[in-house]
Formats: C-alpha cells, sequence, structure tokens
C-alpha cells in the first residue's frame, strides 16, 4: 500500500493544491509495484494540526477521482465522516482510519457502503499522543480496543469481510511498546481479519537505526519483511519499490 499524500502545494503557494503531484506519485508507485494506493489529506503525524473538512475535501476527492479509473484499489485516509462518504460516492474501496470510526457519523458514513474498513489502534490523539504512553500489556491493550471496535462495527451492521486490523504502530507508543506489538504481531494476527500495518519512516525506525527520516528506507523494508514473516496482510509505505524486492522474496519463500 503506497502513501499518497496530498498536501498543499510549497511550489505553487499558498491556497494551491498538489492534485497533480499527487497524481504522478500515484503512478510512480504504480510503476514501483503498489497494489493499493492510500490518499490522504491530513498529516496524522505527532504534533501535526489539523485542517478543516472543506479543506480535506478539496485535497482528497479530485485525486479519487482521477485515481478511480486506473482499477486500483483506492484507500483513503481519513477519520472525518464527510470525507468518508465523498470518497465512497466517487469510487474508494478503502476508509482508512487511524480514529478506528470513533468520531460522531463515522459508522454512519461507512456502514451501508461495500468499502473495506481499516481499524487502527491510537493511543490519545495526535497532538499529544506521544508525551507519555502507557499501557498495562501493550498487546493485549491493543488487542482488547480492537476487539471492541469491531463489536461496534459489526453491530452496526459492517460485514466480517470487510475489516481489516492495524496495531498502530507509533500511535501513542514508545520504541519498546513498538518493538513488542511487533515481536508479538504473529499472536495478533491470528484473529479472522487480515492485518495491515504501517512502520514507513516513523520514528521507531529513527531510533533503531540511528537516522534521520530521509535515511529509514533499508530499517523499513527490514521490519516489513519481519512484518509479513508475522503475519501481516498489507505493509503502508512511502517506499514502494524497496517494500516490493523484500515482498518478493517472503514470497518465494512462503
Ligand atoms: C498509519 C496510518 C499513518 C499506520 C494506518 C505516518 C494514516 C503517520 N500511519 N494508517 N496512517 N496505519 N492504517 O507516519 O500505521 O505515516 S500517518
Amino acid at each position: 500500500m503506497a502513501i499518497i499524500n496530498v498536501t498543499p502545494d510549497s511550489f505553487s503557494g499558498p491556497g494551491y493544491l498538489s492534485r497533480d503531484a499527487a497524481l504522478r506519485a500515484a503512478e510512480q508507485a504504480i510503476a514501483d509495484g503498489a497494489e493499493i494506493l492510500d490518499i490522504g489529506g491530513e498529516s496524522s503525524r505527532p504534533g501535526a494540526v489539523s485542517v478543516s473538512e472543506q479543506e480535506e475535501l478539496d485535497r482528497v476527492i479530485p485525486v479519487v477521482e482521477a485515481l478511480a479509473p486506473l482499477n486500483m484499489p483506492i484507500s483513503v485516509d481519513t477519520v472525518k465522516p464527510a470525507v468518508m462518504r465523498e470518497s465512497i460516492r466517487v469510487g474508494a474501496d478503502m476508509i482508512n482510519d487511524i480514529a478506528a470510526f470513533r468520531v460522531a457519523g463515522a459508522l454512519e458514513a461507512v456502514k451501508d457502503s461495500k468499502v473495506a474498513v481499516c481499524v487502527m489502534h491510537m493511543q490519545g490523539e495526535p497532538g499529544t499522543m506521544q508525551r507519555a504512553p502507557s499501557y498495562g500489556d501493550v498487546l493485549s491493550d491493543v488487542q482488547a480496543f480492537l476487539a471492541q471496535r469491531v463489536d461496534v462495527l459489526q453491530r452496526a451492521g459492517v460485514a466480517g469481510e470487510r475489516i481489516l486490523l492495524d496495531p498502530g504502530f507509533g500511535f501513542g507508543k514508545t520504541l519498546t511498546h513498538n518493538l513488542a506489538l511487533l515481536k508479538g504481531l504473529s499472536d495478533f494476527c491470528e484473529t479472522t481479519f487480515p492485518v495491515l500495518v504501517g512502520m514507513s519512516r516513523k520514528t521507531m525506525l529513527g531510533e533503531i537505526a540511528g537516522r534521520p527520516v530521509g535515511e529509514r528506507m533499508v530499517i523499513g523494508a527490514a521490519a516489513a519483511l519481519v512484518a509479513m514473516q508475522n503475519g501481516a496482510r498489507i505493509i503502508r509505505t512511502h517506499d514502494v519499490g524497496a517494500t516490493r524486492d523484500v515482498l518478493r522474496l517472503w514470497e518465494m519463500l512462503a
């Protein structure tokens, strides 16, 4: 799964959105071997500021519309019900919600559609989640949270076949927590639901390798391989080519 960020275009100046840049990035990701595109218009990095609903719609919807004819599965990374609804209307195949459909109206936005839903664990909120993450047992706490969200989704009428789970690496987690999740991933993956993971370029990889964000491709590919070996089914990444290489190796050994 290739990460395609649709952010304001600093080159063209304030107010311009880099729709064309996002489309070019999507084409490159496909050429590099991506099998799913994850379109996001709001940064959820630790400390990031949120964008308005209209701004996010203006960023994301034209890109989803433009990509829909490519026949490539399209995921939209959003926590906002209005963005979910519009994305589904213009052809999105998956909603990737880091807030696990907890925002009021999010369940209703997806339940009557056919899209896949990725349900991710996060402790706290993006702005403050890295201040003092704390768990009893991180693996069982994350599992319990996701089981509870799956229950809510299924009660609302979302069929189990539509659900994916994600432990949410880096979302309210220290390096120790992230490593415990990666180590315990095979246990985590023994659920009925396919598991998606995203570690690409994250701080945890920086801490392991001692490298800045632009130099985390090798450690990221290694982490992706570990995750696949431990049962993950989808890797969300900025570095599609490198990830594809290690997944080919994994496939050949399977
Ligand atoms: C994840 C994610 C981000 C992740 C899923 C970043 C939107 C932060 N991380 N979605 N989104 N899983 N499902 O550094 O780990 O990419 S944003």
